[in-house]
């Protein structure tokens, strides 16, 4: 693994899933470990296996006493680097049937028919959650990386994040994210959301997952993205796509394996068929199983030269058993296998071999390689790593043929595949005879671009790309940490403060002193703010300047009484208390402009419900904050790119500020106004500078060297020296100021 200083980084890979890569079991008195299967556990067990890390999760049974408790930690420790997390019957029963599986997973699969919401299920979960926390803490170390997995523990990155552990934590989600509109209908949408933004890193499958997982970051909790990244409390939180591979080599190189070859003798001779077909999948109902026996029996009923020359093995691996969803699946799936066989069978001909169990390794890569054609047609799929595993082993010969869904995450890589509609019968029934009927030559070309690419993003390529990702997201919020005023550097702020005589204070005003609000006249000053406000002016060494971007009306109303000086629409007008009106900084200054552009800014209004337009002596605003973000986003850059050609060669300029695009006159701004104040004296002992949004930024870029600027909200680029997290604490820092000199 290489960090981002190109250096070999050891730092250890704590895992953490749900199940453990092994399960125990008893077995005459003694434990039993054998491999779990499941995409996740078969995926990374080679990674795990590879590195040094470890495994934190449940091992599938509770210990009896202690001594078998020892027994089982000890072998779980020494031989498989895995720390057990133990469940109880009920922890299970609502915890993992109940919530995991009968919430979130059909949820997120789009089964929202299928989906419960019950508050006590959603309580073992967070339960759940926390019992992983505090397992973890018992053995996490410095440096070491955690990397939690799927969607069993949503909620542990930040419940991990609030024990303040010093641990890169990575977020990989192995089920598809699915779109706002679905993911919406979860009350705890809110919780789930947070929970995984306690992660630096989060990653998906697909584009489209990490593009819906940041629609419902902005829709649901309103913070935006940008390049990925969201803003959470001091930290930047990255959303990227890291499609998942698998082992290639080890699929590639077990067909030719003695056992494996055995194994296929005896399919071969036993089936007794020209062509196989295969599926693999748990039993699940995402896994399209009814709608792919159907597409089955249609290509027989249209297809009567394949009689007696095709057999279809479909495993399927016994999956959530307990789950009512699950058992009528069950059913129904036995009653078409025994309807499609009854149909078409005949003595010596059955078309369908239907194995309800799991088969050892050896047996499965026997199947994979024997069979003609792979049919993976789930109507919703994370990735499916069963199809890659197929093309794997089929790498070296190239013939083969890969059915694939495009509903499966994996066919976002597999183009070459024969992509079907899960849904629709006919094209399955269609996609399985022109398989059969491929020539040689197409079969090798579409193997042999697909394995390539398998081979080359594999299992070990995708953990290490994300592991560096992580270590690289970790190395810069190091970096960002450093520029945070925490409580020593306020002190120092303090002292500096408290040691001048001449001091400059400029302060922006929404989302800097007070947050900002949905409607600007909600954003009213509290009497404690006008308070502190008065109280710092009342300071005979201080001069306290508000540089704002509102009208001049709005600022005179709710700033007359404190005495601080003011600065209205972005530096267009200035007043310092003394004066008795409002002055224009730059002279010649014309709103003739305004009529021509009031209409275009109008008609945005009306396209962008919950968008409106502001009129200041000197410029227009659209202001879109209660429009619908995405919405108002676009629009946004519409009506700037509208707006460019239109200005250019005008003295005006358009801005885009924090949900606004505002029109005013060119070389105002302020920075320029600041640059009244700062003019004033050669030399003042103290500036402080303090803002959230990018029209700020000029006055930090005009701030003189030694001085303090403080960016409210954390953003990656700033011209200012520091953040801050909130108008919370910019209110505290002032007032610690004030209170120190009284
Ligand atoms: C989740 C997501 C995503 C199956 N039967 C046997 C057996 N298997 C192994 C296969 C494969 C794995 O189980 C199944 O993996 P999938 O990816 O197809 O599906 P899920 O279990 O639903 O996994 C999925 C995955 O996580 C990884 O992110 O791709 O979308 O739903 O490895 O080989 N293995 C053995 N005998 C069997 O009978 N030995």
């Amino acid at each position: 693994m290489h960090a981002s200083n190109g250096k070999k980084q050891n730092n250890r890979v704590v895992i953490v899933s749900n199940r453990l890569p092994v399960s125990v079991a008893r077995n005459n008195g003694n434990l039993k470990i054998t491999p779990s299967i499941g995409g996740l556990a078969t995926g990374l067990s080679s990674f795990h296996h590879d590195s040094n890390g470890l495994w934190v999760g449940w091992p599938g049974i509770s210990p009896s006493d202690n001594e078998e408790k020892i027994t089982m930690e000890e072998t779980l420790r020494r031989d498989f680097s895995c720390l057990p997390v133990y469940l109880s019957a009920a922890d299970l029963k609502k915890y993992y049937y109940g919530f995991s599986n009968r919430t979130l997973w059909p949820l997120f699969h789009y089964f929202t028919t299928y989906c419960t919401y019950e508050k006590s299920e959603w309580k073992a979960y967070r339960k759940v959650n926390q019992m992983f926390c505090r397992r973890l803490l018992e053995v996490i170390e410095p440096g070491d990386m955690i990397w939690v997995h799927d969607y069993h523990l949503l909620l542990l990155p930040d419940l991990l994040r609030q024990e303040n552990v010093d641990a890169a934590i990575g977020l990989f989600l192995h089920i598809p994210f699915p779109s706002m509109e679905i993911f919406r209908y979860l009350p705890w949408r809110e919780e789930i959301l947070r929970g995984m933004l306690g992660a630096d890193l989060i990653g998906f499958h697909t584009y489209d997952y990490t593009r819906h997982f940041l629609s419902s970051v902005l829709r649901i909790l309103g913070r935006e993205q940008e390049y990925g990244q969201v803003v959470a409390g001091n930290r930047l939180v990255k959303a990227d796509t890291f499609p998942m591979g698998i082992d290639a080599r080890k699929y590639s190189e077990a067909v030719d394996t003695s056992t494996v070859i055995k194994e296929k003798k005896t399919l071969r001779e036993r089936l007794k068929t020209e062509k196989i077909i295969l599926s693999v999948d748990r039993l699940d109902f995402s896994k399209g199983i009814p709608e792919r026996l159907r597409a089955f029996e249609l290509f027989l009923e249209k297809q009567p030269k394949w009689h007696n020359k095709i057999t279809f093995v479909m495993l399927c691996v016994p999956s959530r058993t307990k789950v009512k969803q699950y058992q009528l699946l069950k059913r129904e799936i036995d009653e078409l296998v025994g309807r499609i066989n009854g149909r078409f069978g005949r003595p010596g001909w059955l078309p369908i071999l239907y194995m309800y169990r799991s088969v050892p390794f050896d047996e499965l890569i026997a199947l994979y390689s024997e069979a003609d054609l792979a049919l993976v047609t789930p109507l919703r799929d994370g990735m499916n790593l069963v199809a890659k595993e197929y093309l794997a082993c089929h790498s070296k010969t190239g013939l083969g043929v890969l059915v694939l869904s495009e509903t499966a995450g994996a066919a976002a890589e597999l183009g070459e595949a024969i992509i079907v509609n899960p849904n629709d019968i006919e094209m399955i029934a269609d996609a399985i005879s022109q398989g059969l009927e491929m020539s040689a030559e197409d079969k090798k070309a579409a193997v042999s671009f697909m394995s390539r690419r398998i081979e080359k993003y594999n299992i070990f390529r995708w953990a290490e790309d994300f592991i560096e990702h992580l270590s690289q997201i970790r190395g810069r919020h190091e970096l960002n940490k450093q520029r945070f005023l925490n409580i020593d550097l306020q002190r120092t702020v303090k002292s500096s403060y408290m040691k001048a005589n001449t001091r400059l204070i400029l302060l922006d005003y929404d989302g800097t002193l007070v947050s900002l609000k949905k409607k600007p006249e909600l954003a009213r000053p509290s009497a404690e703010l006008l308070k502190l406000l008065s109280a710092l002016k009342a300071d005979p060494k201080n001069t306290v300047v508000i540089i704002s971007g509102r009208d001049r009306d709005c600022l005179s109303e709710w700033m007359s009484g404190t005495g601080v000086d003011l600065v209205a629409e972005h530096g267009t007008w200035l007043r310092e208390a003394d004066w008795n009106e409002w002055q224009i900084k730059e002279e010649g200054l014309n709103d003739q402009w305004k009529k021509n552009f009031y209409p275009i800014l109008e008609m945005f209004s009306e396209r962008t419900p919950g968008s409106f337009v502001e009129e200041k002596t000197y410029a227009l605003v659209w202001h879109y904050r209660k429009a619908e973000p995405e919405l108002g986003a676009l629009r946004a850059k519409e009506l700037m790119d509208a707006l460019h050609d239109m200005l250019s060669g005008t003295s005006l300029q358009v801005l885009r500020g924090s949900k606004v695009v505002e029109i005013k006159p060119a070389g105002v701004n302020k920075g320029k106004a600041a640059m009244h104040w700062i003019d004033k004296k050669e030399k003042w002992d103290f500036i402080l500078s303090m803002g959230d949004d990018w029209t700020d930024e000029d006055i930090f870029a005009v701030m003189p060297d030694k001085t303090w600027s403080i960016r409210v909200g954390f953003k990656p680029f700033t011209r200012a020296n520091y953040f801050m997290e909130s108008p919370e604490e910019v209110v505290n820092l002032l007032n610690t100021l004030v209170n120190d000199i009284k």
